[in-house]
């Protein structure tokens, strides 16, 4: 029976009461809040039902993104707007005197993850359910998020995030389908025929799941995101009253246990911190599994069938203990000799690698492994044997080959290494980055197993980053083409015919402002600062890191404002330049960005003789949230990173699919989009990858030359330590330092010209309405080749080999007017 405006307002005021035993009229916000979203997730509940019912009955191979982060956003919204509810609900609630807006803001953003990576594995969770792939997800329910970020002084603090605080109500506790990880202790070998690992003296952490829905788009389906979440086992805490050391001990003990789940990235730098993040990542690993065969078994025969009923993804490095896992699993538990053990394991497992950067190649100290991991010490210990075994035979007397190949080689475990030799399927995430490894950084391995490399662009869920975020241009979207661009994104093309349409064209212009309206009222609102609309609205929001560039754009706006105070006549299109992103907390000189952004903007805002031309925003702890602000009010994307390290970047993609003109370098994705959308939709500058590789091959470049033929770069460059900025002459000298004097490692200074010319050629761009207009719409058209349905579909064809799934239509809200 479909749910209308009248069974929800009923169903809705039935809830408050029951959960509250009061009336809409005498309840808390949070109170409404929390009442709508368990009404959702009873909805959610039938729906989910029916979907674990028919995988039951159908048997059909089932994947398992594991990683170790989800950004997934806030929910309520997104769950509403899958489910078909999100106008029921709204009218609905309006007859209550409620604002749907104001519950949904109630929500707090779970930080489960740091980044991009984070970000995908959220989209890919919508777009698996939404192209109705049995596909679920895997992770660890941090206690507290990636930290809260706050701006005083200009400084970055970090605070802790407890996004608990208030209760999740999202999620379903499990506690019967707990399993046991197991770490640290001794292996007794006996051997009486056939050799037996015995696992003793080690400590027990219990890993209780919670489940969250996954609700793909008005199809009736609803997969899971498990989130696993240590807890001490209450035998090992029992203390007796009367034995208070006991208590105390016990006490300890349950601390240590639950902070194996309590924070992402816990700091490495210490060895305590790197055997919390060992554990932390073989706890999500060995939960995940446990349960997965658990199901498997109750489900299915023969472990041999396994590869054709499960996939396991995982995402980067950091869940990459599920090869020797499955291993100890089959060989352990399930008896099964190795070669067979290992044919399962390579079959059921593929891995993508998201980054080139060294410092994030995961390597873990043997001895730490050892101690930590003992089992899965000596697992990993012989699938190294076995693989320098068949690289011998390919490679004899090849020493050195083998020794770069090597999963254990230097005292060292390479997780990259074992995730390659362990998997069948090994990606990279945009068709240079792919280039990169096959060519470069994983040559070898290339050269070993040239089929095991492909390539899969990234993608991101065309439904929360424009159908949900950007009501006004899907609703011209939608009046323009029909809805089927919001289940299939390929439908965008057809916005094609209408780019230069003036009436288009004025309704997409409107609508822009519509969005830089709202975005402007929450900095006046938050910050204080007014913005003038019509400015060019020009966004750089991703994390603080040398590698993106943010001191590029701020050289820029420095020359910008030199320019201004030079000739206060310049005639200018004024310009807003947004600013958004966390650093890593121990990640000096990035966090010392953040402090030069915001003294820049000090200057610049309260500078009345620049007449508003240009102002700065820093907008504190960026997140999912805030960028659904943002990017639908954004002229400009900023995707500026120096070319061969943004393995792809998917902001780049939010921004074009709202109509944002990037500005970028041919890096990552970046080439993609230029290649989609045609040289003259896209403003690209500086040096090209290879041009870059080149460089460090022959040893860098001298920034000195550039220094010294260039005015611009000279003024901008002192500016950072003559007092030009009010934090202080040497606040920024590490700044100035690497980019003069350690040889300007990210390319800033030899990007600086041509980024300052591509600048000048976007702001006369902007001049002419119709042709900026033109650029922003073919961008939106060009677009749905940056979904992830896209990408999904390809991974579950091409490496997964699952398929999409029928089940009837969930409560029968199929119908798809106007969106929101
Ligand atoms: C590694 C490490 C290692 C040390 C401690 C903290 C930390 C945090 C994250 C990582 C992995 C970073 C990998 C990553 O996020 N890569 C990004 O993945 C996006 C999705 O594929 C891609 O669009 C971005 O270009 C890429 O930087």
């Amino acid at each position: 029976m479909p749910v209308t405006k009248e069974r929800f307002r009923q169903e809705y005021i039935t809830k408050l009461e029951l959960m509250y035993g009061d009336d809409a009229g005498h309840t808390s916000s949070l109170e409404k809040y929390n009442a709508l979203v368990s009404l959702v997730r009873d909805y959610l509940a039938q729906q989910w039902k029916k979907t674990r019912a028919h995988y039951r009955r159908t048997g059909t191979k089932q994947v398992y993104y594991f990683s170790i982060e989800f950004l997934l956003g806030r929910l309520l919204g997104a769950n509403l707007f899958n489910l078909g509810l999100t106008e029921i609900c709204r009218e609905a609630l309006a007859e209550l005197n409620i604002d749907l807006h104001e519950l949904e803001k109630i929500e707090e953003d779970p930080g489960l993850g740091n980044g991009g990576l984070g970000r995908l594995a959220a989209c890919y969770l919508d777009s698996m359910a939404a192209k109705n792939l049995p596909g679920h997800g895997m992770g660890i329910r941090y206690r507290y998020g990636l930290f809260e970020q706050r701006i005083i002084d200009g400084y970055q603090r970090e605070f802790t995030d407890d996004w608990l605080m208030d209760g999740f109500y999202w999620d379903i506790r499990k506690p019967a389908e707990a399993v046991e990880v197991r770490f640290g202790g001794r292996v007794r070998i006996k051997s009486n025929g056939k050799t037996q690992y015995i696992h003793e003296n080690y400590e027990t952490v219990l890993a209780v799941p919670y489940d969250v829905p996954v609700a793909g788009y008005r199809n009736g389906l609803v997969n899971t995101l498990r989130l696993w979440s240590a807890e001490a086992k209450l035998s090992d805490i029992a203390c007796h009253s009367d034995e208070s050391k006991d208590c105390q001990k016990a006490v300890e003990f349950n601390h240590a246990v639950e902070e194996i789940s309590n924070i992402l990235y816990p700091d490495d730098t210490t060895y305590e911190g790197k055997v919390l993040r060992l554990k932390q990542q073989y706890f999500l690993v060995s939960a995940g599994l446990q349960s997965i065969l658990r199901n498997y078994k109750e489900q299915n025969g023969h472990l041999k069938e396994l590869p054709q009923k499960i996939a396991i993804h995982i995402n980067d490095t950091h869940p990459v203990l599920t090869i020797p896992e499955l291993m100890r699993i089959l060989i352990d538990e399930e008896k099964l000799e190795w070669d067979e053990a290992w044919k399962i394991t390579v079959e059921t497992i593929s891995y993508t690698n998201h980054t080139i950067l060294p410092e994030a190649l995961e390597k873990w100290p043997v001895d730490l492994f050892k101690q930590v991991l003992p089992r899965i010490y000596m697992i990993v210990e012989e699938i190294n044997e076995g693989f320098c075994r068949s690289l011998w035979e390919r490679y004899p007397g090849e020493w050195d080959r083998i020794s770069a190949m090597a999963v254990i080689s230097y005292g060292q475990v390479h997780m990259a290494h074992l995730a390659i030799a362990g998997s069948h399927s090994v990606n990279g995430v945009a068709a240079l980055h792919t280039e990169i490894l096959k060519h470069k950084v994983m040559r070898l391995f290339y050269e070993f197993s040239p089929e095991k490399f492909n390539n899969k662009t990234n993608g991101v869920t065309q439904r929360r980053w424009l159908a949900q975020c950007n009501p006004p241009v899907a609703a011209l979207i939608t009046d323009t083409i029909g809805a089927e661009w919001i289940e299939s994104p390929q439908h965008l093309i057809k916005l094609k015919q209408y780019v230069e349409d003036s009436g288009f064209q004025q309704y997409l212009s409107r609508a822009k402002l519509q969005n830089k309206v709202m975005l402007a009222k929450y900095i006046k609102g938050k910050y204080d600062i007014s913005l003038d609309i019509n400015s060019i609205f020009d966004a750089h929001i991703k994390r603080i890191h040398a590698y993106k560039r943010q001191t590029l754009n701020i050289l820029h706006i420095m020359d910008l404002y030199n320019r201004l105070k030079d000739n206060p006549l310049l005639d200018i299109t004024p310009r807003t330049f947004i600013f958004g992103g966390k650093a890593a907390s121990n990640y000096h000189i990035a966090k010392a960005t953040i402090k030069l952004i915001n003294s820049l903007a000090q200057t610049v805002n309260n500078d009345k003789s620049i007449h508003d031309k240009i102002k700065i925003i820093f907008m504190e702890n960026y997140n999912v949230s805030l960028a659904e602000l943002i990017i639908p009010a954004s002229d400009v994307s900023e995707q500026i990173p120096t070319a061969s390290y943004e393995a792809s970047g998917t902001g780049n993609m939010k921004f074009m699919m709202n109509g944002a003109v990037t500005i970028g370098t041919l890096d990552g994705a970046n080439i993609e989009i230029k290649n989609a959308v045609g040289e003259e939709n896209i403003i690209v500058f500086g040096l090209t990858a290879d041009e870059v590789l080149q460089y460090y091959r022959y040893g860098g470049y001298n920034p000195w030359d550039v220094y010294n033929s260039d005015q611009r770069v000279r003024t901008v460059v002192e500016q950072l330590i003559n007092g030009f900025l009010p934090a202080g002459k040497e606040v920024f000298r590490d700044h100035y330092d690497s980019l003069l004097h350690q040889g300007d490692h990210f390319f800033v200074l030899k990007d600086f010209a041509s980024y300052v010319q591509a600048q000048n050629i976007l702001e006369e761009r902007f001049r002419n309405k119709a042709r900026w207009l033109k650029m922003c719409a073919c961008n939106i058209a060009h677009s749905g080749a940056f979904s992830s349905d896209r990408t999904f579909s390809e991974y579950a064809a091409e490496i997964w080999g699952v398929r999409p799934q029928r089940l009837g239509n969930g409560n029968g809200n199929r119908s798809t007017g106007p969106v929101n």
